[in-house]
């Protein structure tokens, strides 16, 4: 495989943008090697600068459910764009897509569009802590909630891949406001519920934990969050950036049937352009400004782009029968096919999936079920794996700490082809 291209624009990248990326993740770092350099993408394919094809699971981490550059989506942003790129005022738009949010999200009242899950995240926190009067919050190790300061406390996807759970920068104030409890373990949050009590504004949790590899909620946990913060007095913050859209039209709440008090959204909410969401009972979101006390603003929030593309995966998504069915049946094909291949090729790994969210760990362990445990996962393994996968034509995230995301646009073929690589990779480990 040339990479010619590539290696001469990492070096030219790094020396003018820290770490030669915008975005830690992106960096190889985590797998010793250096990043591919896209030049385009159609479908489920993507081809980076030396003209390799890849069968893509990265999905530009998640908002690609459609596949690249899917025709609606396009034409949407190419008609939109011809009317002006953003106003700073209100448009139609905007209320199509908090619309269409409020009837496909089912908790979900009202809604503020922001421009990034990052943004969605830190305005809930504000919002839950303004609403209840109250300023701890409690996550969860290993989940990854954007990267404010409050959530930079033992935090997943590129921070635990790059061994900065951490972050130098949070001040001392900020983190003893986050208290971090173990997911899948209630007991951990009774504990700090029972020391805390009424100082607790608000638990956040990614229902299906994306960010420390899949990890599944186990049966019943999520319910009891949610009646240990009713107990209590807290919110329930259901950070739902990459399972929003993606596990059913009404994201991990729908498909666990538990509701929470706010809902985060992003990626799949934009089709590919910048964007992220919050929203609620209209109870909570009357208190933001200006409606209420509670501030919170943005120059482009609501841009029209991103709503036009947005509102045209949307669309898609609500209006097309059997649309997660499909999504489930392929990513079940692709699961099973590498469970053969591991039980084959003798291979010390598991595979957690959660519809079309997957990760093959590299482990020892039987179940994977929290952060202790994903952090076990043999990480050089992972990152022979990711090259031999990448050498048979498969992107993957580089991170044994990630997802694949199966799309709308993988075909029968790409699975059947992924299950081969695959099967090819394991027996050269
Ligand atoms: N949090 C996402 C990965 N799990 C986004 C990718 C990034 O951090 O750049």
């Amino acid at each position: 495989m040339n990479n010619t291209k590539s290696t001469s624009e990492f070096q030219r990248a790094s020396k003018i943008i820290p770490g030669g990326v915008n975005s830690p993740v992106r960096a190889f770092k985590s797998i010793n090697g250096k990043p591919i350099f896209i030049d385009k993408a159609k479908g489920s394919k993507i081809t980076d600068i030396d003209d390799n094809e890849y069968i893509d699971f990265v999905s530009s981490w998640g908002p690609m459910i459609l596949g690249h550059a899917h025709e609606s989506v396009i034409n949407a942003i190419k008609e939109t764009a011809e009317k002006g790129t953003s106003f700073g005022a209100p448009t139609m738009l905007e209320s199509e897509m908090a619309e269409l949010i409020i009837d496909m999200v089912p908790s979900i009242e009202s809604v503020r569009m922001v421009n990034s899950g990052t943004e969605a995240t830190m305005s809930a926190l504000r919002l839950a802590r303004g609403y209840t009067n109250r300023e701890i919050i409690i996550k969860f190790e290993g989940c990854y909630h954007g990267h404010a300061d409050s959530f930079l406390i033992k935090a997943g996807s590129g921070a635990i891949t790059l061994g900065l759970p951490d972050s130098p920068g949070v001040t001392k104030g900020t983190a003893k406001d986050t208290l971090n409890a173990k997911y899948n373990d209630i007991q951990s949050v009774e504990e700090l519920f029972e020391q805390y009590k009424d100082q607790i504004a608000a638990v956040i949790i990614e229902p299906v934990a994306g960010n420390m590899g899949v990890v599944k909620p186990k049966e019943g946990f999520l319910k009891a969050l949610r009646e240990l913060t009713k107990e209590y007095g807290a919110l329930l913050i259901f950070d739902e950036v990459i399972t929003g859209f993606r596990l059913a039209k009404g994201g991990a709440q729908e498909y666990f049937n538990i509701m929470p008090d706010i809902t985060t959204l992003g990626k799949i909410i934009g089709g590919g352009l910048p964007v992220g969401a919050y929203g609620g009972s209209k109870e909570i979101m009357k208190k933001l400004a200006p409606a209420g006390p509670i501030y919170q603003a943005g120059t482009l929030s609501g841009n029209p782009l991103a709503m036009a593309a947005g509102l045209a995966s949307l669309k898609i998504m609500n209006e097309t029968d059997g649309f997660y069915q499909k999504l489930e049946e392929k990513a079940a094909k692709l699961e099973k096919g590498i469970l053969e291949n591991i039980k084959k090729t003798g291979t010390k790994a598991i595979i957690n999936r959660v519809g079309s969210l997957m990760t093959l760990f590299f482990t020892d362990l039987d179940e994977i079920n929290s952060f202790e445990d994903a952090v076990q996962s043999n990480t050089e393994k992972f990152a022979s794996y990711f090259k031999l996968a990448a050498k048979n034509g498969i992107y993957l995230a580089p991170s044994q700490f990630e997802c694949a995301f199966i799309s709308a646009a993988h075909t029968d073929e790409d699975i059947d082809k992924t299950i081969e690589a695959n099967y090819k990779a394991l027996s050269s480990l």
